[in-house]
């Protein structure tokens, strides 16, 4: 049996002004990196201890690992950064706010962005200085591979799970515990991935931020059980606000 944790990042500051975020690489706000803090000192009560930490190239991520891994005094252990952990590109969406955006395109369209499997949020343009081309983590990656101007789910799906069957799995068969520190749809992405959730199902999916999730999984990699860890109330109550982040500012 083998024992996984992911948890989302802790509040960003553009997850606090309500912003689609995507790649932009955004800091975590004060909110945010005492989750991440609270998260560490649960984990560790817990009695959970990590061998290695993965997490994307964002530094809402990254921080957060780092704050975790400082409260549970393992900041030595390797932290392997990838882009294949990014949150889903959210194209020309990102920047702007979610509740405006369903004020001006209507719930339904944006929930289709937000949630749907297949349908990908209008893109970024090639010369747009945000296309991820002309970015510093993604330089050695160019030519390469085909990096996104906008992502579906699917899309994001497409990266995550085979990294985590090629390049994570391999590490905890080799013996390591494992934490993922990474975002709401890579999460979503690799939950579809490990549950084998419906591409129709996952629509109703939300991840809170800060929150443990601990995998206890068999060694085929099915899965045995999954829990947040913390107050159930509390973490329910993070899961419909994220869930209600794009309803317009009046119901009509
Ligand atoms: C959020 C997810 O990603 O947004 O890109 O805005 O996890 O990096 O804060 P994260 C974003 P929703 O899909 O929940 O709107």
């Amino acid at each position: 049996m083998y024992t996984l944790v992911v948890i989302r990042h802790g509040e960003s500051e553009w997850n606090k002004k309500n912003l689609f975020c995507g790649w932009t690489d955004v800091e975590l706000s004060d909110k945010g990196m005492k989750e991440a803090s609270e998260a560490g000192r649960l984990l560790k009560k817990e009695g959970l201890s990590f061998d290695c930490c993965f997490t994307s190239v964002l530094k809402r991520a990254i921080h957060t690992a780092y704050r975790i891994l400082d409260e549970m005094d393992l900041v030595w252990i390797p932290v392997i950064k990838d882009y294949h952990l990014n949150e889903r590109h959210y194209g020309a969406l990102q920047g702007l706010n979610k509740t405006e955006t369903a004020d001006k395109y209507g719930e339904k369209q944006v929930l289709l962005w937000r949630r749907s499997y297949d349908v990908r949020p209008p893109a970024l343009s090639e010369d747009d200085p945000r296309n991820p081309v002309n970015q510093a983590p993604y330089q050695k990656m160019k030519g390469k591979v085909a990096l996104p101007l906008s992502e579906c789910l699917k899309d994001t799906v497409g990266r995550v799970a085979p990294y985590f069957d090629e390049v994570i799995r391999p590490r905890m068969e080799a013996g390591d515990r494992v934490l993922i520190a990474a975002h709401g749809n890579s999460i979503r992405a690799l939950r579809k991935h490990l549950e084998g959730i419906s591409d129709k199902e996952i629509a109703g999916m939300n991840i809170p931020t800060g929150i443990p999730l601990v995998y206890h999984l068999n060694s085929d990699f099915t899965v045995h059980d999954v829990s947040y860890l913390g107050d159930q109330e509390a973490i329910q109550a993070k899961i419909n606000a994220v869930k209600n982040q794009s309803a317009c500012s009046v119901k009509k």
